[in-house]
């Protein structure tokens, strides 16, 4: 049943996508649909000079854009990308506490989260990107500025996100080894090697089609597979947040002012 409320599981192993390489993670209501409404008009109420146009798709970059893979240290997160999601993702455990943990250490590895090997600890910035139907992203690697966790979450629609390997001269199967289908106040996870050795993309279609517990990946986990049942999803408008911890931050950002790297 459809749920407008969010709910965590008890730790991301619950929520591991399985048959990917490790790791993946999907949590169908991580927020809730008043919480996905507001987030949505504080998007769309953003400035325009925040929006950069892209040819079929718009982004906007929170707090800024990086330099040479690089954040400007000097504004925080705005309150509303920070609540309730960072919060909220840093109080699930990546493992199942277990009732026979011999001693703090092994209690506290437990407890971890999933940012807590990343150099701040939680993810320092936000790229929102806009799908209309019939846009999408060319398959890609997010390279060297970031830790390599990803998490995404998705509002208004749903859509495939395409996995693929690349072969060993650099060229790119034309299928993708596998798809994730992300629906709206979806939470995925990537890690490690889907972060490193597999690049991610997205179909620009009006529907994706074909879907069903063979061909989708994290089938068993999502919210409502039964609005899939004919294998296709017609697409709306999604808007995705992906949060990433950047390695480099520089006190430069700080040191110049606040009017320097300042998107309005
Ligand atoms: O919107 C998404 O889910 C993917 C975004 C993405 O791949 C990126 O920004 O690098």
């Amino acid at each position: 049943m459809a749920s407008s409320q969010f709910s965590l599981p008890p730790s991301l192993e619950a929520s591991r996508i399985a048959g990917l390489p490790p790791s993946a993670y999907y949590i169908a209501d991580f927020i809730s649909e008043e919480e996905e409404q507001k987030i949505l008009e504080k998007v769309e109420r953003a400035p325009k000079a925040r929006w950069r146009q892209l040819t079929h798709r718009r982004l906007q970059t929170w707090p800024s854009d990086l330099v040479k893979n690089t954040l400007l240290d000097g504004q925080p997160l705005p309150a509303w990308l920070e609540e309730p999601i960072i919060s909220r993702l840093l109080s699930v455990p990546v493992l199942p506490s277990s009732s026979d943990s011999s001693g703090d250490e092994k209690e506290k590895q437990q407890q971890q989260h999933i940012f807590a090997d990343s150099p701040h600890g939680r993810p320092n910035h936000v790229l929102i990107n806009e799908y209309p139907p019939n846009t999408g992203i060319m398959p890609h690697k997010d390279g060297a500025a970031y830790h390599p966790v990803v998490c995404t979450v998705s509002l208004g629609s749903s859509l495939c996100l395409n996995l693929y390997k690349a072969k060993e001269d650099g060229a790119l199967d034309s299928e993708p080894v596998w798809r994730i289908l992300q629906e709206p106040r979806s939470l995925l996870i990537t890690t490690a090697d889907l972060y490193t050795e597999y690049l991610h993309g997205i179909d620009p279609l009006s529907a994706d089609v074909n879907m069903s517990e063979r061909t989708i990946a994290n089938w068993s986990l999502l919210r409502e597979p039964s609005l899939y049942q004919n294998g296709e999803n017609q697409r709306g408008v999604r808007v995705s947040l992906t949060y990433r911890d950047v390695l480099k931050v520089s006190k430069l950002g700080s040191k110049l002012g606040p009017m320097f790297n300042r998107r309005p």
